[in-house]
């Protein structure tokens, strides 16, 4: 399904794996990945932030953003598995996952876009979601509308072309209880 908005190209894909599929990835993924609790400089401090990653990347390309270098593994056998599926699906070329835990509903991340140098102009940003439904919010930075999707287990969403450039997207902390959720954004990392 094609998510209408200016200046965007996104596609929402809502049942990318089954229930059972999503189910049996996300139980592995939180097993398996190595999940680290990384700090992030902000205003002169070293502060830990609101949720666990693991960067995995072919060539060992290391990614830097906010003042962090998240060191890179290599894609284990099922992340390359997730990686084939998404790439046939969406006809475009990934080297790089970022995976994200968000533990619970204090977790968050913050409002940004993936517009690291390293991805290039109208980079294409791949995100699979499992475990518990969140919600993703959208912010043109000019017009400042805003959109919410909830995001399924199961489900893809795909930013293409200028959306990176026009909105910034963000995971926001809930006051209600909300179980894990994994989020896996393939993206290709230039160099
Ligand atoms: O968890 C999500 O759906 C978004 C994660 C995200 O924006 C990122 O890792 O850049
Ligand atoms: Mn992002």
């Amino acid at each position: 399904m094609k998510i209408t908005l200016p200046d965007a190209d996104i596609e929402y894909v809502s049942n990318f794996y089954n229930a059972e599929q999503a189910s049996l990835l996300f139980n592995d993924l939180h097993q398996k990945l190595l999940w680290r609790h990384d700090d992030i400089l902000m205003f002169g401090k070293q502060i830990k932030i609101p949720r666990l990653q693991a960067w995995y990347s072919d060539n060992d390309l290391s990614y830097r953003y906010s003042n962090m270098t998240l060191e890179s593994q290599a894609l284990t056998p099922i992340l390359r598995q997730v990686q084939r599926k998404i790439s046939e699906y969406s006809q475009h070329e990934f080297n790089a996952v970022l995976a994200n835990l968000y533990r619970n509903q204090s977790d968050s991340v913050g409002w940004h876009s993936d517009d690291e140098i390293e991805l290039g102009t109208n980079p294409v940003i791949a995100s699979l979601s499992l475990g518990a439904e969140r919600d993703f919010q959208l912010k043109h930075i000019k017009t400042k509308e805003k959109v919410t999707l909830a995001l399924a287990p199961g489900s893809l969403l795909i930013m293409r072309g200028t959306t990176q450039h026009y909105w910034q997207h963000c995971i926001p902390k809930r006051s209600r209880n909300i179980m894990p959720r994994i989020n896996l954004t393939f993206r290709k990392v230039l160099y």
